[in-house]
Protein backbone atom coordinates (compact mmCIF):
# COMPACT_ATOMS: atom_id res chain seq x y z
CA UNK A 1 0.00 0.00 0.00
CA UNK A 2 1.08 3.55 -0.99
CA UNK A 3 1.07 6.25 2.01
CA UNK A 4 3.84 8.42 0.54
CA UNK A 5 3.27 11.78 0.78
CA UNK A 6 3.01 14.15 -2.38
CA UNK A 7 3.61 17.68 -2.55
CA UNK A 8 1.00 20.04 -3.71
CA UNK A 9 0.03 23.91 -4.35
CA UNK A 10 -3.36 24.86 -2.92
CA UNK A 11 -4.61 26.94 -5.53
CA UNK A 12 -8.41 27.85 -3.90
CA UNK A 13 -9.50 27.74 -0.79
CA UNK A 14 -13.69 27.15 0.20
CA UNK A 15 -14.92 26.13 3.06
CA UNK A 16 -13.43 22.94 4.84
CA UNK A 17 -12.12 22.04 0.94
CA UNK A 18 -8.69 23.03 -0.61
CA UNK A 19 -7.99 22.83 -4.30
CA UNK A 20 -4.43 21.55 -4.42
CA UNK A 21 -2.66 20.40 -7.71
CA UNK A 22 0.83 18.75 -8.67
CA UNK A 23 2.13 19.04 -12.33
CA UNK A 24 1.69 14.95 -11.48
CA UNK A 25 -1.91 14.62 -10.16
CA UNK A 26 -3.47 18.05 -11.74
CA UNK A 27 -6.18 19.56 -9.54
CA UNK A 28 -8.14 17.69 -7.11
CA UNK A 29 -10.35 18.74 -3.71
CA UNK A 30 -8.18 17.42 -0.37
CA UNK A 31 -9.45 18.20 3.41
CA UNK A 32 -7.27 18.51 6.49
CA UNK A 33 -5.85 15.58 8.19
CA UNK A 34 -8.28 15.36 11.80
CA UNK A 35 -5.60 16.35 14.04
CA UNK A 36 -4.18 19.44 11.97
CA UNK A 37 -7.94 20.55 12.10
CA UNK A 38 -8.28 20.38 15.87
CA UNK A 39 -4.46 22.47 16.19
CA UNK A 40 -6.70 25.34 14.23
CA UNK A 41 -9.80 25.07 14.84
CA UNK A 42 -9.64 29.06 16.18
CA UNK A 43 -8.12 29.80 12.52
CA UNK A 44 -10.18 28.02 10.06
CA UNK A 45 -8.18 28.85 7.33
CA UNK A 46 -4.79 27.72 8.33
CA UNK A 47 -3.48 27.65 4.66
CA UNK A 48 -3.48 30.34 2.08
CA UNK A 49 -3.38 29.84 -1.73
CA UNK A 50 0.25 29.16 -2.78
CA UNK A 51 0.95 27.25 0.33
CA UNK A 52 2.80 23.86 -0.39
CA UNK A 53 1.84 21.71 1.41
CA UNK A 54 1.95 17.51 1.77
CA UNK A 55 -1.09 15.62 1.29
CA UNK A 56 -1.76 11.43 1.62
CA UNK A 57 -3.66 9.53 -0.24
CA UNK A 58 -6.69 7.64 1.52
CA UNK A 59 -8.39 5.31 -0.41
CA UNK A 60 -9.74 8.19 -3.28
CA UNK A 61 -9.61 11.37 -0.79
CA UNK A 62 -6.74 13.57 -0.39
CA UNK A 63 -5.57 14.57 3.40
CA UNK A 64 -3.37 17.24 3.71
CA UNK A 65 -0.74 16.27 6.18
CA UNK A 66 1.59 19.36 6.56
CA UNK A 67 2.40 22.52 5.64
CA UNK A 68 6.10 23.45 4.00
CA UNK A 69 7.57 26.64 5.56
CA UNK A 70 6.42 29.69 3.58
CA UNK A 71 9.00 31.75 1.83
CA UNK A 72 6.57 34.40 1.86
CA UNK A 73 3.75 35.63 2.76
CA UNK A 74 1.57 38.72 1.72
CA UNK A 75 -1.25 40.11 3.94
CA UNK A 76 -3.36 43.34 4.11
CA UNK A 77 -5.27 44.58 7.46
CA UNK A 78 -7.66 47.47 7.39
CA UNK A 79 -9.01 46.72 10.74
CA UNK A 80 -9.21 44.17 13.57
CA UNK A 81 -11.82 42.51 11.92
CA UNK A 82 -10.68 42.74 8.59
CA UNK A 83 -7.03 41.35 8.38
CA UNK A 84 -6.31 38.45 5.12
CA UNK A 85 -3.61 36.55 4.13
CA UNK A 86 -3.75 37.05 0.24
CA UNK A 87 -1.03 34.77 -0.89
CA UNK A 88 1.93 32.60 0.20
CA UNK A 89 4.93 31.69 -1.58
CA UNK A 90 4.88 33.70 -4.22
CA UNK A 91 8.26 35.61 -6.02
CA UNK A 92 6.51 38.34 -7.05
CA UNK A 93 3.67 40.69 -6.06
CA UNK A 94 2.36 42.19 -8.76
CA UNK A 95 0.11 45.29 -8.97
CA UNK A 96 -1.75 46.55 -12.01
CA UNK A 97 -2.18 50.00 -12.23
CA UNK A 98 -4.56 52.06 -14.42
CA UNK A 99 -2.96 55.12 -15.87
CA UNK A 100 -6.18 56.53 -16.94
CA UNK A 101 -9.96 55.66 -16.84
CA UNK A 102 -9.63 55.11 -13.66
CA UNK A 103 -6.24 56.39 -12.46
CA UNK A 104 -4.93 54.69 -9.53
CA UNK A 105 -3.94 56.67 -7.41
CA UNK A 106 -0.25 57.22 -6.07
CA UNK A 107 -1.07 56.55 -2.66
CA UNK A 108 -2.58 53.55 -3.24
CA UNK A 109 0.35 52.55 -5.00
CA UNK A 110 2.69 53.45 -2.13
CA UNK A 111 -0.09 51.28 0.68
CA UNK A 112 0.55 48.48 -1.88
CA UNK A 113 4.45 48.55 -1.38
CA UNK A 114 4.18 49.01 2.15
CA UNK A 115 2.18 45.93 2.00
CA UNK A 116 4.62 44.16 0.24
CA UNK A 117 7.75 45.32 1.38
CA UNK A 118 7.09 42.94 4.68
CA UNK A 119 5.83 39.82 2.45
CA UNK A 120 9.42 38.41 1.01
CA UNK A 121 8.28 38.93 -2.41
CA UNK A 122 9.18 41.32 -4.80
CA UNK A 123 7.03 44.08 -5.82
CA UNK A 124 6.36 44.87 -9.35
CA UNK A 125 4.17 47.61 -11.27
CA UNK A 126 2.37 46.96 -14.29
CA UNK A 127 1.16 50.29 -15.48
CA UNK A 128 -1.87 49.62 -18.10
CA UNK A 129 -3.27 51.45 -20.61
CA UNK A 130 -0.84 53.25 -22.10
CA UNK A 131 -2.98 53.46 -24.93
CA UNK A 132 -5.02 56.17 -23.41
CA UNK A 133 -2.50 58.99 -22.21
CA UNK A 134 0.99 60.57 -23.85
CA UNK A 135 4.53 59.45 -23.44
CA UNK A 136 5.19 62.54 -20.75
CA UNK A 137 2.19 61.49 -18.63
CA UNK A 138 3.67 57.98 -18.53
CA UNK A 139 7.16 59.35 -17.68
CA UNK A 140 5.65 61.12 -15.09
CA UNK A 141 3.88 58.10 -13.61
CA UNK A 142 6.60 56.16 -13.65
CA UNK A 143 9.64 57.52 -13.49
CA UNK A 144 9.96 58.01 -10.10
CA UNK A 145 9.09 54.51 -8.61
CA UNK A 146 11.82 53.64 -11.54
CA UNK A 147 14.09 55.72 -9.44
CA UNK A 148 13.15 54.32 -6.59
CA UNK A 149 14.20 50.74 -7.78
CA UNK A 150 10.97 49.48 -8.37
CA UNK A 151 10.66 47.02 -11.07
CA UNK A 152 8.11 48.43 -14.08
CA UNK A 153 6.59 47.68 -16.47
CA UNK A 154 4.35 49.21 -19.22
CA UNK A 155 1.74 47.95 -20.86
CA UNK A 156 -1.90 48.47 -22.85
CA UNK A 157 -4.20 45.21 -24.35
CA UNK A 158 -4.54 47.69 -26.74
CA UNK A 159 -0.87 47.81 -27.88
CA UNK A 160 0.48 44.77 -29.60
CA UNK A 161 2.46 42.41 -27.92
CA UNK A 162 3.13 45.17 -25.28
CA UNK A 163 2.48 42.03 -22.61
CA UNK A 164 5.42 39.93 -23.79
CA UNK A 165 8.05 41.70 -21.93
CA UNK A 166 6.11 40.96 -18.98
CA UNK A 167 4.99 37.71 -19.40
CA UNK A 168 8.64 36.78 -20.17
CA UNK A 169 9.59 37.88 -17.02
CA UNK A 170 6.93 36.25 -15.04
CA UNK A 171 7.70 33.14 -16.50
CA UNK A 172 8.90 29.69 -14.19
CA UNK A 173 7.81 32.30 -11.22
CA UNK A 174 4.43 32.29 -8.93
CA UNK A 175 3.27 36.05 -9.10
CA UNK A 176 0.56 37.30 -6.77
CA UNK A 177 -1.53 39.82 -8.84
CA UNK A 178 -3.49 42.89 -7.92
CA UNK A 179 -5.28 46.01 -8.67
CA UNK A 180 -8.34 47.96 -7.66
CA UNK A 181 -11.27 47.16 -9.80
CA UNK A 182 -11.40 48.12 -13.55
CA UNK A 183 -7.48 48.82 -14.17
CA UNK A 184 -7.76 45.87 -16.85
CA UNK A 185 -6.30 42.99 -14.51
CA UNK A 186 -8.82 40.61 -16.15
CA UNK A 187 -7.80 41.20 -19.27
CA UNK A 188 -3.93 41.16 -18.67
CA UNK A 189 -4.74 38.00 -16.87
CA UNK A 190 -6.16 36.36 -20.45
CA UNK A 191 -3.11 37.58 -22.09
CA UNK A 192 -1.00 36.28 -19.57
CA UNK A 193 -2.52 32.78 -19.46
CA UNK A 194 -3.70 33.02 -23.24
CA UNK A 195 -7.41 32.34 -22.30
CA UNK A 196 -10.60 33.39 -22.47
CA UNK A 197 -11.95 31.98 -19.32
CA UNK A 198 -10.56 33.93 -16.46
CA UNK A 199 -13.98 36.09 -15.71
CA UNK A 200 -16.09 32.67 -15.87
CA UNK A 201 -13.36 30.92 -14.05
CA UNK A 202 -14.02 33.38 -10.61
CA UNK A 203 -15.44 31.15 -8.17
CA UNK A 204 -19.05 32.64 -6.77
CA UNK A 205 -19.07 33.11 -2.95
CA UNK A 206 -23.06 31.85 -3.02
CA UNK A 207 -22.21 28.40 -3.24
CA UNK A 208 -22.75 26.05 -0.45
CA UNK A 209 -18.92 26.00 -0.48
CA UNK A 210 -18.10 29.12 -1.39
CA UNK A 211 -20.04 30.44 1.43
CA UNK A 212 -17.39 30.65 4.19
CA UNK A 213 -14.58 31.63 2.07
CA UNK A 214 -12.19 34.13 3.38
CA UNK A 215 -9.98 34.65 0.76
CA UNK A 216 -11.14 34.57 -3.02
CA UNK A 217 -7.64 34.38 -4.06
CA UNK A 218 -6.93 31.61 -7.23
CA UNK A 219 -4.20 29.74 -8.47
CA UNK A 220 -3.80 29.80 -12.38
CA UNK A 221 -1.06 26.89 -13.51
CA UNK A 222 0.35 27.17 -17.18
CA UNK A 223 2.32 24.11 -18.22
CA UNK A 224 5.81 25.61 -18.27
CA UNK A 225 5.25 26.06 -14.02
CA UNK A 226 4.48 29.72 -14.35
CA UNK A 227 2.08 30.73 -11.63
CA UNK A 228 -0.63 33.19 -11.08
CA UNK A 229 -2.23 33.74 -8.17
CA UNK A 230 -5.05 36.03 -8.94
CA UNK A 231 -7.15 37.97 -6.69
CA UNK A 232 -10.44 40.14 -6.55
CA UNK A 233 -10.48 43.36 -6.70
CA UNK A 234 -9.16 45.17 -3.76
CA UNK A 235 -10.39 48.93 -3.40
CA UNK A 236 -7.72 49.37 -0.28
CA UNK A 237 -4.54 48.12 1.16
CA UNK A 238 -4.78 47.83 4.88
CA UNK A 239 -1.60 48.19 6.44
CA UNK A 240 -1.95 47.90 9.70
CA UNK A 241 -0.24 44.87 10.25
CA UNK A 242 3.25 46.46 9.96
CA UNK A 243 4.79 48.61 12.78
CA UNK A 244 5.68 51.76 12.56
CA UNK A 245 9.47 51.40 12.00
CA UNK A 246 8.46 49.06 9.43
CA UNK A 247 6.63 51.75 7.40
CA UNK A 248 9.30 53.88 7.55
CA UNK A 249 11.71 51.19 6.00
CA UNK A 250 8.99 50.49 3.20
CA UNK A 251 10.06 53.95 1.86
CA UNK A 252 13.93 53.72 0.07
CA UNK A 253 14.05 57.40 0.72
CA UNK A 254 13.48 57.05 4.38
CA UNK A 255 15.70 53.96 4.75
CA UNK A 256 18.26 55.54 3.81
CA UNK A 257 17.99 58.01 6.50
CA UNK A 258 17.33 55.28 8.65
CA UNK A 259 20.52 53.43 8.08
CA UNK A 260 22.35 56.73 8.94
CA UNK A 261 20.43 57.54 12.01
CA UNK A 262 22.41 56.89 15.08
CA UNK A 263 19.73 56.56 18.22
CA UNK A 264 18.76 53.06 16.88
CA UNK A 265 15.87 52.96 19.00
CA UNK A 266 14.39 56.08 18.86
CA UNK A 267 12.02 56.62 15.98
CA UNK A 268 10.37 59.46 17.71
CA UNK A 269 10.48 61.30 14.54
CA UNK A 270 11.37 64.22 16.36
CA UNK A 271 12.99 68.16 15.38
CA UNK A 272 16.20 67.50 14.03
CA UNK A 273 15.37 63.64 13.53
CA UNK A 274 17.59 62.88 10.03
CA UNK A 275 14.22 60.72 8.49
CA UNK A 276 12.56 64.11 9.02
CA UNK A 277 14.43 66.13 7.30
CA UNK A 278 13.81 63.87 4.11
CA UNK A 279 10.44 63.64 4.66
CA UNK A 280 10.39 67.23 4.04
CA UNK A 281 12.25 66.63 0.88
CA UNK A 282 9.58 63.76 -0.26
CA UNK A 283 7.49 64.68 -3.84
CA UNK A 284 4.26 65.64 -2.48
CA UNK A 285 2.75 62.60 -3.33
CA UNK A 286 4.99 60.65 -1.39
CA UNK A 287 4.88 62.59 1.70
CA UNK A 288 0.92 62.35 1.89
CA UNK A 289 1.16 58.67 1.21
CA UNK A 290 3.65 58.32 4.00
CA UNK A 291 1.50 60.80 6.33
CA UNK A 292 -1.97 59.21 5.63
CA UNK A 293 -0.38 55.44 6.28
CA UNK A 294 1.21 57.10 9.70
CA UNK A 295 -2.31 58.10 10.89
CA UNK A 296 -3.72 55.20 9.74
CA UNK A 297 -1.22 53.03 12.25
CA UNK A 298 -2.13 55.91 15.35
CA UNK A 299 -6.16 55.89 14.70
CA UNK A 300 -6.52 52.80 13.03
CA UNK A 301 -10.40 52.54 13.09
CA UNK A 302 -10.93 55.99 11.39
CA UNK A 303 -9.83 54.74 7.73
CA UNK A 304 -11.54 51.60 8.25
CA UNK A 305 -13.94 51.21 4.79
CA UNK A 306 -16.15 48.06 4.38
CA UNK A 307 -14.96 46.20 0.69
CA UNK A 308 -15.46 43.28 -0.68
CA UNK A 309 -13.53 41.29 1.68
CA UNK A 310 -16.19 42.39 4.57
CA UNK A 311 -19.51 42.02 2.79
CA UNK A 312 -18.47 38.36 2.07
CA UNK A 313 -17.86 38.03 5.09
CA UNK A 314 -21.25 38.87 6.23
CA UNK A 315 -24.25 36.75 7.20
CA UNK A 316 -22.29 33.68 8.31
N1 LIG B 1 -8.00 51.63 -23.42
C1 LIG B 1 -7.71 50.57 -22.70
N2 LIG B 1 -8.68 49.89 -22.04
C2 LIG B 1 -8.34 48.80 -21.32
C3 LIG B 1 -7.01 48.33 -21.23
N3 LIG B 1 -7.00 47.24 -20.43
C4 LIG B 1 -8.26 47.03 -20.04
N4 LIG B 1 -9.09 47.96 -20.59
C5 LIG B 1 -10.55 48.07 -20.40
O1 LIG B 1 -10.81 48.41 -19.05
C6 LIG B 1 -12.03 47.81 -18.63
C7 LIG B 1 -11.78 46.97 -17.38
O2 LIG B 1 -10.99 45.85 -17.74
P1 LIG B 1 -10.96 44.52 -16.88
O3 LIG B 1 -9.93 43.64 -17.49
O4 LIG B 1 -12.31 43.96 -16.70
O5 LIG B 1 -10.44 45.14 -15.52
P2 LIG B 1 -10.39 44.51 -14.05
O6 LIG B 1 -11.58 45.05 -13.33
O7 LIG B 1 -9.13 45.07 -13.48
O8 LIG B 1 -10.36 43.03 -14.15
C8 LIG B 1 -12.53 46.99 -19.81
O9 LIG B 1 -13.48 47.75 -20.49
C9 LIG B 1 -11.27 46.78 -20.64
O10 LIG B 1 -11.56 46.59 -22.01
C10 LIG B 1 -5.99 49.06 -21.94
O11 LIG B 1 -4.81 48.73 -21.94
N5 LIG B 1 -6.40 50.16 -22.64
MG1 LIG C 1 -11.63 41.59 -13.25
Amino acid sequence: MSNSKQLFRISKIFGAYYEIYSQEHGINLATLRGKLRLETKKDRHPFVVGDLVYVNKNESSWIIDSLVERKSILHRKSSSKDAHALSANADYAVLIVSLKEPETKSGFIDRFLAAVSISGMEPILVFNKTDLVNEDEIISATSYYQFLGYKIFTVSIHVENSILELKDFLKGKVSFLSGNSGVGKSSIVNLLTESKIQSTQEISGSTSKGKHTTTNSTAIFIPDGTVYIDSPGIKEWGILHLDKDELLLSFPELNIAREECTSEFCCEFGEDCKIQEIFKELPEERSKSMESMLESLETPFRTTRRDHWNRSEKGK
